[in-house]
């Protein structure tokens, strides 16, 4: 499969630039390519799991979120100034939740990749250790994150300022509402592994930073 979008890994994220380019070319907003085939990541995510995430919810949140705009001034704004724009405001949810979840997911698919997981290294590992103290304090942290949200949600690793924190958001909701940069996304919704691991979610997530997190993905959002 080609990469999410054609540029060199070093600048594929800046994910604000590839959607605003996804967004002027099309006649609504089109499904980023995955990064890899929908196998890669097995055995720790099934091709069953990440077919039906990708190709079902995240391509449904991406055709909510056309039908929504389409006609209306959102339609011609970048996927980022919408997250940015509608969030928090009532009258604007359903646009937030499927611009946001797009995003979101975007996000997610990134933040993975074959062989990946374990201890980073260089300057992202460093700012891991002076934020949280140690990579294994980290983990724990992240882990907690995710275990604890309750119901639908992500688990994150973000950057707010020069620290770098783990968060975890409800459903939609996602660090860029919140002016905060996202290193590193891990999806919580029971869609996304259910089918693999039933309700062991700590598994997941354990699998995810020991297999799965794309540490070069993560250390290129750094500022
Ligand atoms: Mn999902």
């Amino acid at each position: 499969m080609k990469p999410l979008f054609s540029l060199p890994s070093a600048c594929v994220l800046s994910l604000a630039a590839g959607m605003q380019v996804l967004a002027a070319d099309a006649p609504g907003f089109q499904l980023p390519l995955l990064p890899y085939a929908e196998t890669a990541l097995e055995p720790y995510i099934s091709a069953k799991t990440l077919g039906f995430h990708y190709g079902k919810h995240h391509k449904t949140y991406l055709d909510n979120l056309n039908k929504l705009v389409a006609g209306t001034p959102w339609a011609g704004m970048p996927l980022e100034e919408i997250v940015k724009k509608s969030a928090g405001a009532p009258e604007n949810t359903a646009i937030f939740n499927n611009a946001a979840q797009v995003w979101n997911h975007t996000c997610f698919w990134q933040s993975m990749k074959p062989n990946g997981g374990g201890k980073p290294s260089g300057a992202l590992l460093a700012r891991i250790e002076k934020s949280f103290g140690s990579y294994d304090s980290f983990t724990n942290a992240f882990l907690n994150a995710a275990v604890s949200q309750f119901g639908s949600g992500w688990a994150w690793l973000a950057q707010d300022g020069d620290a770098l924190k783990v968060v975890k958001t409800a459903n939609a909701d996602t660090p860029l509402a919140h002016g905060q940069t996202v290193l590193l996304a891990c999806d919580v919704w029971e869609h996304a592994y259910y089918l693999d691991y039933q309700n062991r979610r700590r598994d997941f997530v354990q699998i995810f930073l020991e297999h799965l997190a794309n540490w070069d993905f993560a250390a290129s959002q750094l500022k």
